[in-house]
C-alpha cells in the first residue's frame, strides 16, 4: 500500500515539474498554465519590436510559459521553430508567418500531433483552414485602401497626373500583398494616379532609402510616396533630404503602422498620412491561446480595431502613444 501511495506521489511530482519547467504536455489543457511556442517574424521595424514586447510582455501577464524564436525574415527558419514546438509537446503554436504560402506541409505535422495553432498578424493562403484554429491581426486589404482614400481626397482639384511610387514590404507576405491591392482598388478608378514605380523595401529602413534613392534617380518627378510601412517610409526620407527635396512638400508621404518614429515625422510635416496597424496582439493572443488548449471554440477571425491620423491628430496623440 504504501508503496502505491508513494509511487503515486512521485508520478505527481513529475507531472508538476514537468508542468513548471513548461515542456507541458500536447493538448492536455490541465490546468491554466500552458506553454506557447511563438516563431516571430524577425525584428526588421519598429511595429516587429513592439509586437515582441507585446507578446512577451502578455505571456508573463498571463502565466503563459512562452518559447519564442526569431526567425530572421525567413520561412525556413520559421518552420524549423514550428517543427521543435512539435517536438516539445508545447500546448499551442502561434506565428506570424512572414510569406503566404508553403506552410501546408508544417501545418499538417501540427495537426497531426493534435497541437493547436494561431495565426497572429500575418495570414497564410492554405485552402485547409482546419489547420488553424484562428487568425488575429489587422485587415490589410483595408489599411491600403485607408490610404487610397486619403490620397484621392488630397488629390481630387489635380488635373495633371499624380506620379506615385510604392515601397512594397516582404515579397510574399500578407501586408506587402494586401496593402499593394487595397491601395490600388481605391486609386484605380481614377487614370490620372500612376504608379511609376514599385519595388519592395523588406519592411526595413535601410532598404527603404536605397531603394528611395535609386526611385529618385530614375524618376526626377515624383509627386507621392507610398511606403507599406513608417520604417520604409523614414529610410526614404533621408533618401529625399539627401536628394535636396523636402519630405512631406516636394513629395507627399503615405505610410502604415504609426509607430512612435513615424508619428514623430508626420508631427513635424515629413508624412503626411498614417494608416494605424496596431502591434498590440499579446492580449487578444493569450486569451484565444487558453481557449484553443481548453477546446473550446473561437472566432475564425479576429480583426484588430484600427484608425488613420493626419498631420494635427499626430500632434495631439503623439505623448500617449504606447509604441
Ligand atoms: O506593418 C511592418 C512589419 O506584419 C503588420 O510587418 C506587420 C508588418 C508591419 O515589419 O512594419
Amino acid at each position: 500500500m504504501l508503496k502505491r501511495i508513494s509511487a503515486l506521489v512521485v508520478a505527481g511530482l513529475t507531472a508538476m515539474s514537468v508542468t513548471a519547467c513548461g515542456s507541458g504536455s500536447g493538448g492536455s489543457g490541465g490546468g491554466d498554465s500552458i506553454t506557447m511556442g511563438f516563431s516571430q517574424v524577425g525584428a526588421e521595424s519598429g511595429w516587429r519590436t513592439a509586437n515582441t514586447k507585446s507578446v512577451q510582455d502578455s505571456a508573463k501577464n498571463a502565466g503563459v510559459t512562452l518559447k519564442f524564436s526569431d526567425a530572421q525574415q525567413k520561412q525556413e527558419n520559421q518552420i524549423k521553430a514550428i517543427r521543435s514546438y512539435i517536438q516539445q509537446k508545447v500546448d499551442v503554436i502561434a506565428f506570424s508567418p512572414v510569406v503566404e504560402s508553403g506552410w501546408d506541409t508544417v501545418l499538417k505535422e501540427a495537426k497531426d500531433a493534435k497541437i493547436p495553432v494561431i495565426l497572429t498578424d500575418r495570414a497564410v493562403d492554405s485552402k485547409d483552414t482546419s489547420l488553424y484554429k484562428t487568425f488575429l491581426g489587422s485587415d490589410f486589404v483595408e489599411e491600403g485602401k485607408k490610404a487610397g482614400q486619403w490620397l484621392v481626397e488630397e488629390y481630387k482639384d489635380a488635373k495633371d497626373p499624380v506620379k506615385i511610387v510604392e515601397l512594397q514590404g516582404t515579397t510574399g507576405s500578407a501586408p506587402a500583398n494586401d496593402r499593394k491591392s487595397g491601395f490600388q482598388e481605391v486609386i484605380g478608378a481614377d487614370a490620372k494616379f500612376q504608379i511609376i514605380a514599385s519595388q519592395t523595401g523588406d519592411f526595413t529602413r535601410a532598404k527603404g532609402k536605397e531603394v528611395m534613392e535609386a526611385f529618385l534617380k530614375s524618376n526626377p518627378d515624383i509627386d507621392v510616396l507610398y511606403a507599406h510601412n513608417d520604417d520604409m517610409g523614414l529610410g526614404a526620407i533621408e533618401a529625399i533630404e539627401g536628394a535636396g527635396k523636402a519630405p512631406g512638400k516636394d513629395i507627399k508621404i503615405i505610410t502604415v503602422d504609426a509607430v512612435k518614429d513615424g508619428m514623430q515625422a508626420l508631427a513635424d510635416g515629413k508624412i503626411n498620412f498614417i494608416v494605424e496597424c496596431s502591434p498590440l496582439l499579446g492580449p487578444q493572443l493569450m486569451d484565444l491561446a487558453k481557449k484553443v488548449v481548453k477546446g473550446e471554440q473561437v472566432q475564425a477571425r479576429v480583426v484588430t480595431e484600427e484608425t488613420t491620423f493626419t498631420q494635427d491628430q499626430a500632434k495631439q496623440v503623439l505623448s500617449t502613444r504606447q509604441y
